[in-house]
This record gives structure tokens, sequence and C-alpha cells, in this order.
């Protein structure tokens, strides 16, 4: 009953207020809230679920920051903490883009080195452009670009110009985590503010330079503080148009300092269909598969999703933090995945352009 006015508003596309978006958080009828945001997302995609053939990298986990909620990084010299030379990255991707279905992506995110200076990052992405010049690189989060800028001296624009000169595609959504300030500085207190990650990624949009956001939940925050941080992304694309996809990232506690616990699947999907009933102005909802699981991920295409990201290859974040999936799909097992779900599957390339058909 409670969702009922909220249904109406969706239908007749009336965009919801933070109350109502606090009343899809605090609804038992997960159904309804599965059924409403599956309608807005086949208003936007149809019956299609979307996934790539991507490869992540981790250029290093050794980082100045100490988030509370992360596993996967180091400090210099601790054991466990590597570094990766140009050459071990390209060694990486080799084999992916020289097989016979090559991948399309690669997805580059690390920890904020204490000593690598810019010029080894804009050598990185000129590398990797040169070796693989139809290799998308997505890389680099809001938190690293403004370390890039601390550390080179440049204005953010001119770091971002510098970039995206060098092969820089686009911009993935990490570092977000949640915006409002008492949470924050909880959770990461050394991490730049919610309103500068904000504002890094107006100035990539404003370069020409797409990202995705993201939102990291389950932990100590509560739903108002969630709702705070869909609604100053929806703000934020409302002025830039710039976030392909928002990708709701479900909190990891084994070997970090925060603990706590893992989300439930009810979260995880009330979180996916909120997120696409609230965002009414990003085009695409990701079920990471890696954080969500398969099965959660199959379900969350019913609440709401309409991309399952990709093939991966290696994954160390979630990993580092108690992952219980794989840490990679094929194609052919993600296509499976999205088929059994109901949904058509599409393969994408980084900008959501059909690859071939799944
Ligand atoms: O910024 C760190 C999160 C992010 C944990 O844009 C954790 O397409 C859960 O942003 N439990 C990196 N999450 C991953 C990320 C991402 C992944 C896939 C696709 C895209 C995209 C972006 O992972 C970090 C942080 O928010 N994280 N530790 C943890 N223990
Ligand atoms: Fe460093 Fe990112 Fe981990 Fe924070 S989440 S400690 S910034 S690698």
């Amino acid at each position: 009953m409670m969702l009922e006015r909220i249904r109406s508003k969706v239908l007749a596309g009336e965009r919801l207020t933070g109350r109502d978006a606090l009343r899809l958080f605090e609804t038992d009828d997960i159904f309804s809230l599965g059924m409403l945001a599956s309608t807005v997302a086949a208003r936007k995609n149809g019956k299609r679920a979307y996934f790539i053939r991507n490869r992540h990298i981790n250029p290093t986990n050794i980082c100045v920051n100490r988030c509370r909620f992360c596993a996967f990084s180091r400090s210099k010299g601790q054991k466990g903490a590597f570094e990766l030379t140009i050459e071990e990255i390209i060694g990486k991707l080799r084999p992916e883009v020289e097989a016979s279905r090559p991948i399309s992506e690669v997805h580059v995110v690390g920890g904020l080195h204490p000593d690598w200076p810019f010029t080894y990052y804009l050598e990185m992405v000129r590398e990797i452009k040169r070796q693989f010049p139809r290799l998308h690189i997505k890389a680099f989060t809001a938190v690293e670009i403004d370390y890039l800028s601390r550390i080179s001296k440049l204005s953010l624009d001119k770091t971002l110009s510098t970039l995206k000169q060098s092969g820089l595609g686009s911009m993935p959504g990490g570092g977000a985590e949640i915006f409002v300030p008492s949470v924050r500085n909880r959770l990461c207190p050394e991490k730049i503010s919610g309103r500068r990650w904000l504002e890094v990624m107006s100035a990539a949009h404003k370069a020409g330079i797409r990202t995705n956001a993201t939102m990291l939940y389950g932990h100590i925050e509560t739903v108002a503080d969630r709702v705070d941080h869909l609604l100053k992304l929806r703000s934020l694309q409302d002025k830039t148009g710039g976030f392909q996809a928002f990708i709701p990232l479900a909190y990891h506690p084994k070997n970090t300092r925060m603990r706590g616990r893992y989300t439930s699947g009810i979260d995880d999907l009330k979180t996916i269909a909120a997120s696409r009933l609230v965002l009414d102005n990003f085009d695409h909802i990701k079920a990471y598969w890696i954080m969500l699981g398969e099965k959660i991920s199959q379900l969350a295409l019913r609440f709401g999703a309409d991309d399952v990201d990709g093939t991966i290859i290696e994954e160390k974040i979630t990993h580092a933090a108690g992952g219980l999936t794989a840490e990679q799909l094929t194609a052919d097992q993600l296509v499976h995945m999205i088929k059994k779900a109901g949904r058509i599957p599409v393969e994408r390339d980084s900008f959501y352009h059909r690859v071939r058909p799944g």
C-alpha cells in the first residue's frame, strides 16, 4: 500500500523525492518494489541486459590512504604489497587482446602510490594505447584523478585533458563510498570529500570524459545516507549528463579494520531497485556480479538492473575482503546467466553500443 502513491508517480513519469526514496528502502514489499523498478528498466532498455569482455588491472595496491573498509591496500614495504611495471601490465593484457574474441575494455584502478610520478601513469596509458590501439581504457577513479592533479601540480582540467590526450577513454565510478561527511569521516578520513568527488566528476564530464558512479553500502550508513548519496548523483547528472552507469557496491567485511557483516540478498535487491527508481536520469544500473554473486545478480536483472559488468579475469579488491565469487566468468557464462534471468544478453562496448548479438 505504501508504494501505491510512488507507483502512480513513477508511472506518470514524475520524479521521486527524498522522502519517496526513503520509503523505497523502508518497504518490506520487495515484490512491488522490484516490479516497479523493472518497469522503469524496461522503459529505458527493454529486456536487454548488457555485458562486456573486459579485464581489470590493479597497477599497485600500495596506497597512502587507509580506508577502514579496504582490505586491498598495503603500505610500502608491507607484506603483500605489489607494484606492476608497464611491461607486466602489457603482458597481462596481450593474451586477452590477441584472443580470438578479444576484450574491448581494460579497467585500471589502484592505490595512491607514494612515489610514482604523474608521468608513470601517463606512460602507462600511452603504452597500452600504443600496443593495443582498439582497446578502450577506462581508468582512474575520481580519488586517483584528484591525487594525480596534486602530485603533478596541474589543475584538475589540465590533468584530465592530458590523460585524455594520452588515451584515457572513460573513468570508473569508484571512490564515491558514502558522501555524507559524518559517515565518510569514519569510513575513510584521508580520502577526498564527497563534494570533491563530485567536483572531479563534473570536471571530467566537462572535459568530455564519461564516467560511472558507485555507492558503497551495507556498513555503518543509514538509509537516509544512501538517499542523500543518490540525490547528489542525480543532481550532478541533471547538470552534466556525463554518468553512464550507477553501481551499488555491496560491502565485504573480511580482513578489513571496519569489520561488520556481508549484506543480505534482500538489501542488495532493494538497493538496486531503489537506485533504478531514484536515478531517473541514469541510463544504466549495474549489478556487479563480483560483489553480488551470480545468483543475486540474476535476480537484480528482474529488480531494475540492466548490466552485469563483464568477464573481469582478475579481481583483487573484493577478493581481498572475502569475495565469494570466482574472479572471472567467460562471455558464455555471462550470456547463460542473463538468459536464465529472462533477459536478452547484449555484448556491449564501453559506451553501451552493441558489439555483436549475444
Ligand atoms: O572505490 C573497497 C570499493 C571500489 C571494499 O565503474 C569495496 O564500472 C566492497 O569502483 N567491500 C572499487 N567494496 C571498485 C569499483 C568498480 C568496480 C566495478 C566496476 C566499476 C565501474 C567500478 O570498491 C572502491 C570502493 O568503493 N571497495 N573495499 C570492500 N571491502
Ligand atoms: Fe586506497 Fe582506494 Fe583502498 Fe582507500 S579504497 S585504501 S583509496 S586503495
